[in-house]
């Protein structure tokens, strides 16, 4: 978006416009005019257990909108490198640790539709030599996270409930585990990648695991809470198929773009628990 009657518009270093990964026509025409150096695709219905309910949108847009942008790319012929929001959940079944070399295994319509993404970002590379890579990234969070992904939605319940606000956190399955690791840590493997001479596909993650049942235990404790007073099992959580375990190893980023994270899940459950009591008592981030 570009406001001319802003008096500091032609000061802006940052603008905003429209587009729909399911309009290719838009995309291309935007890439014409922007004509930019990196493009990052983190676009996506990025919910695993809402493509159950929704498949045929999330492969238009989380698997052919990369299509859409790689093609935008050609078309214009914009000199430019391209990022693909890969994701963990590509190995699904396949069991950890889980590093460049592991084979795939999706176990959700999300899941295949960023598998279908991911070859075709290999492809766009082999085929047409665009600086296209993948950030395999395994879970990554901040107190910017969506409320309805699990460690937003326990340590928000948690702030709640220490303020009285709430009695109740209704929850699936806790025996899962997930390698969660710091979203704005992530963000620099993806710039990293993107400043590299050569394309490359790199799993980016912690190396370091632990259940849904941790997570929460660790965040009612951050308050002086007893977890199991709180929690309730609630079947409508459970997946159609589950990704039991998802633990990366990362040494391959480690080697190639010098990237290494500093915080954990231990680390997460603080950051986002001091957010959200924060909110909780009306006190603005
Ligand atoms: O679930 C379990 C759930 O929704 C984590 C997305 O960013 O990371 C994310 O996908 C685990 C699962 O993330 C609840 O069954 C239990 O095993 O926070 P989540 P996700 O499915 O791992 C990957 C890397 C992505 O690419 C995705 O886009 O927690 N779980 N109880 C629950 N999950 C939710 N959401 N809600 C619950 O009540």
């Amino acid at each position: 978006m570009h406001f001319f009657e802003d008096p500091h518009a032609k000061h802006r270093r940052f603008f905003l416009h429209y587009a729909d990964l399911e309009d290719a026509g838009r995309l291309t025409n935007l890439l014409n005019t922007i004509r930019p150096d990196e493009v990052y695709n983190l676009g996506a219905q990025s919910h695993v257990r809402v493509s159950f309910d929704i498949p045929d949108y999330t492969g238009d847009v989380t698997g052919l909108g990369n299509t859409r942008l790689l093609e935008a790319i050609r078309i214009s012929k914009v000199d430019c490198k391209f990022y693909q929001a890969s994701s963990s959940e590509l190995f699904g079944s396949t069991p950890p640790p889980q590093s460049e070399n592991t084979p795939f295994h999706p176990r959700s319509p999300y899941a295949v539709a960023k598998l279908y993404a991911y070859w075709m970002t290999v492809n766009y590379r082999e085929a047409y030599g665009i600086h296209a890579s993948n950030g395999i990234l395994f879970n990554h969070e901040s107190p910017r996270r969506g409320e309805t992904f699990v460690t937003r939605k326990i340590t928000k319940a948690v702030a709640n409930i220490k303020k009285g606000k709430q009695e109740k956190l209704f929850l699936g399955n806790l025996d899962a585990v997930r390698d969660w690791g710091y979203a704005k840590e992530y963000v620099e493997a993806m710039w990293l990648m993107l400043q590299q001479d050569q394309p490359t596909d790199l799993v980016i993650a912690t190396g370091i695991s632990a259940t849904v049942r941790d997570f929460a235990r660790a965040a009612f404790e951050y308050v002086g809470l007893e977890w199991e007073k709180y929690i309730e099992i609630d079947p409508m959580y459970f997946r159609p198929a589950e990704v039991d375990a998802l633990i990366g190893d990362p040494k391959k980023a480690e080697r190639t773009i010098k990237w290494k994270p500093t915080t954990d899940w231990k680390g997460l459950v603080g950051i986002m628990v001091d957010h959200d009591l924060a909110i909780s008592e009306g006190i603005d981030q």
